[in-house]
């Protein structure tokens, strides 16, 4: 069985980060280990007043404890994280944990629609990008994008504009990048843009735009794409399988879609996950 670390924040309601990722990756038939960064009452997205409390200094502590029983991932997944510091020890965890076969998930999760994430400042994605930049893949939307780059925001954009943008990511040092909610045809479909920085290579799969938002479709996008790649399955297979998943469980909230926008009913989908991946 392969295994994950996953690196993020506990949200503890609203599934986003670790609520969604733990079953998830599970649900895959992949072992997730966590190293929980925050606890937060709630995810930042449309709740007001929550809490927020730091665990900066377990990182380290959790990352020696482990090294003296010699324990190894398969792959390193880092989600959102609350500040500089964290980031900080979890570039120096990927250091210390980094095996030859390693695959280092970077999900840069800060922002959205052109603005950061409540709490953020418009310093923090320098550091968010000294992060992307030891990175094998890394799945940002257009937005974080931008931020990453110190570029304009924008919706109105051509494969070319898509195509540079992903190679100035690479340029950051990440090696493969996935561009999320890319679209080329007035919105009417959106999906994920594929680069590969070492070949050239470029692969867009895209589905029927759905018109509504919800929080954590980016963390269900990116649990279910890392788990798959972390089985063994192809760049195709896993983006395939994690765009479809992440409709899904759109579909399935959007009769409920003004009680439920802080989070995506996936839990009723892990059914059809399971066959997805046969
Ligand atoms: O889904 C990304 C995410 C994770 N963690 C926290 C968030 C968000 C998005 O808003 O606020 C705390």
């Amino acid at each position: 069985m392969k295994r994950i670390v996953t690196i993020q924040d506990v949200s503890c309601f609203g599934k986003c980060s670790i609520t969604v990722a733990l079953p998830l990756v599970s649900a895959m038939g992949v072992e997730c280990a966590i190293i929980p960064t925050s606890i937060l009452s709630t995810h930042t997205g449309g709740f007001k007043n929550f809490t927020f409390t730091d665990l900066n200094e377990d990182i380290p502590k959790i990352a020696k404890h482990w090294q003296e029983y010699d324990i190894k991932f398969d792959s390193i997944y880092t989600g959102y994280l609350g500040n500089k510091k964290q980031i900080d020890y979890v570039i120096d965890f990927i250091s210390k944990f980094r095996g030859e076969n390693t695959f280092v998930f970077v999900d840069p999760a800060m922002a959205d629609k052109g603005k950061l994430y409540a709490g953020f400042n418009e310093e923090f994605p320098s550091h968010m990008a000294r992060l992307c930049s030891v990175a094998d893949m890394i799945v940002p939307n257009i937005t974080e994008a931008s931020f990453l780059l110190g570029i304009p925001y924008t919706e109105e954009y051509d494969e070319a504009y898509i195509l540079d943008v992903c190679k100035r990511l690479c340029a950051l040092g990440a090696k493969k990048v996935i561009l999320t909610g890319i679209h080329f045809d007035g919105n009417k479909t959106q999906g994920a843009y594929y680069y590969d920085g070492e070949t050239g290579k470029t692969h867009y799969y895209c589905r029927n735009t759905i018109d509504a938002a919800f929080h954590g479709t980016g963390d269900t996008f990116s649990s279910v794409l890392c788990a798959g790649l972390t089985r063994g399955f192809s760049y195709e297979k896993a983006i395939k399988i994690a765009v479809d998943f992440t409709v899904l469980s759109i579909e399935k909230t959007m009769p409920d879609r003004i009680n439920h926008s802080y989070g995506v009913k996936f839990e009723e989908c892990i059914p059809e996950l399971i066959e997805m991946m046969k």
